[in-house]
């Protein structure tokens, strides 16, 4: 049961990880990324088996990067900045079309990289939403607003129907497992500058390398 589960699911504890991501001089650690990532992944298993569909892709891309972490250039794995350096001067990214690197890590990590932007934005709404507000269209306007733009029909069709099913702003609060509806919403003003900020990093380093396109 949940109650019986040590590592019972906490938002806090997730967003807490993206505090870590960020190095010194601004880079992006890729393993509390991962990690942050993997507690996002938990989270949306918790609200239901819609978002299994969701989680899966998410899930894919975690273990290909971790691959890379792993793997025997994993020193070039350390941070986003080196990660994307190294594969661009080896030649490792499909920059146009999909040639020989079809799962590179850089663009593996550009979907994260707008997904993120998606979780932000509901967040945000989340946050400043009152006690009648449809988690539904909080979520599908974030949608719209960032990572529909980069999906075909279907997928945009099929996240719109797993986001009819998701639960009510009150028993959404309940799942984060942070406390009082009040909590939360302290919770997610301070979570949200650094997910911000670890979403701005990302994005100037990849528009600077002219990366937001890749296949
Ligand atoms: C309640 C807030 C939840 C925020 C978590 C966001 C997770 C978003 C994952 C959406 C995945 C939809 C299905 C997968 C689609 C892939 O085709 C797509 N992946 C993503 C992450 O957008 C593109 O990856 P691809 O096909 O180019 O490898």
């Amino acid at each position: 049961s949940v109650a019986a589960d040590d590592q019972k699911f906490c938002l806090q504890e997730v967003l807490d990880t993206f505090k870590l991501c960020l190095t010194e001089n601004k880079e992006v650690y890729l393993e509390h990324y991962v990690a942050g990532w993997r507690g996002l992944v938990k989270f949306l298993s918790s609200l239901g088996s819609v978002f299994g569909f969701i989680s899966k892709d998410a899930v894919n891309k975690i273990k290909i990067l971790v691959g890379y972490m792993e793997g025997e250039n994993g020193s070039q794995y350390v941070t986003i900045q080196s990660m994307v350096k190294y594969e661009l001067e080896n030649e490792l990214v499909d920059l146009t079309k999909r040639g020989s690197h079809p799962e590179s890590g850089s663009r593996t990590l550009l979907r994260l990289h707008r997904a993120l932007r998606w979780l932000e934005l509901f967040l945000e709404r989340l946050r400043t939403s009152s006690e009648d507000s449809k988690t539904s269209v909080m979520c599908s306007e974030s949608y719209n607003e960032s990572l529909a733009q980069h999906h075909p029909w279907v997928i945009r069709k099929t996240a719109g129907m797993a986001f009819c099913v998701l639960p009510g702003r009150a028993a959404f609060f309940e799942v984060m497992n942070v406390g009082t509806p009040e909590q939360v919403v302290a919770m997610l003003g301070e979570a949200l500058p650094l997910i911000s900020e670890v979403y701005q990093i990302t994005e100037e380093l990849y528009t600077q390398n002219n990366m937001l396109d890749l296949p």
